[in-house]
């Protein structure tokens, strides 16, 4: 389906198999060192949302090579063509994407993210999104500000979400979680992973 012009849902894209195996990988991935954590704020407030970053690590408002001083992991080639592979189905071409920073979200039930745009990127290509283990309720606003009309979609484990075109710079967000509702058989015994693909547009 697509919820807006440029967005593209792919309900169950990913089969069983591929999302144990990405929940594994994330598992080693969230590893110290420069492994998961919760982002600080400019502001003093922290994310509910824990992350670990692959090939650049995101800091309001900008990415870096290093964490902690640790160098931050590399990104696999065989992620960028899984997240080839994503956009060639959604869009029915790849347009050349290649992607070389993933953020993996870890969200617990009391977790979420509150409204706001992917605006770090120096580059125009399409953000790809994975999800895996419980539902989560995504809020997809608008380009001009935080407030109406939005539209809520669930998002379940195994679904690809592909923002590009018009609507990359759209404001969007996760409400909830709905917990227990991940399956049984990923390997995720609770909360929810969601991997963004980017190309940050960096040398
Ligand atoms: C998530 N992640 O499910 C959410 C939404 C993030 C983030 O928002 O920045 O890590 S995934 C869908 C998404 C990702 C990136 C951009 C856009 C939507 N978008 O431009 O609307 O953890
Ligand atoms: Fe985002």
């Amino acid at each position: 389906t697509e919820p807006a012009p440029g967005v593209v849902h792919l309900p169950g894209w990913l089969d069983t198999a591929q999302q144990r195996e990405l929940v594994e990988a994330c598992r080693q991935w969230a590893r110290p060192p420069a492994g998961m954590r919760r982002i600080r704020m400019p502001g003093g407030g922290v994310m509910s949302v824990r992350t670990v970053c692959l090939g650049w690590h995101w800091e309001p408002y900008r990415y870096v090579r290093h964490v902690d001083g640790e160098r931050v992991k590399p990104f696999p080639d065989w992620l960028a063509d899984l997240g080839r592979r994503a956009v060639a189905d959604a869009y029915g071409d790849h347009g050349g994407y290649r992607p070389d920073v993933a953020l993996v979200n870890f969200y617990d039930a009391a977790a979420s993210m509150g409204l706001h745009q992917d605006r770090d990127e120096r580059s125009p290509a399409p953000v790809v999104s994975l999800s895996l283990g419980d539902t989560g309720i995504f809020r997809l606003g608008n380009t001009r500000g935080r407030g109406r009309p939005w539209q809520d979609l669930p998002l379940e484990s195994g679904d690809l979400l592909v923002f590009g075109g018009p609507s990359r710079m759209v404001y969007h967000g996760i409400t909830k979680i709905l917990p227990g509702t991940g399956p049984s058989d990923i390997g995720l015994t609770h909360g929810r992973l969601n991997i963004t693909l980017r190309e940050s547009g960096l040398p």
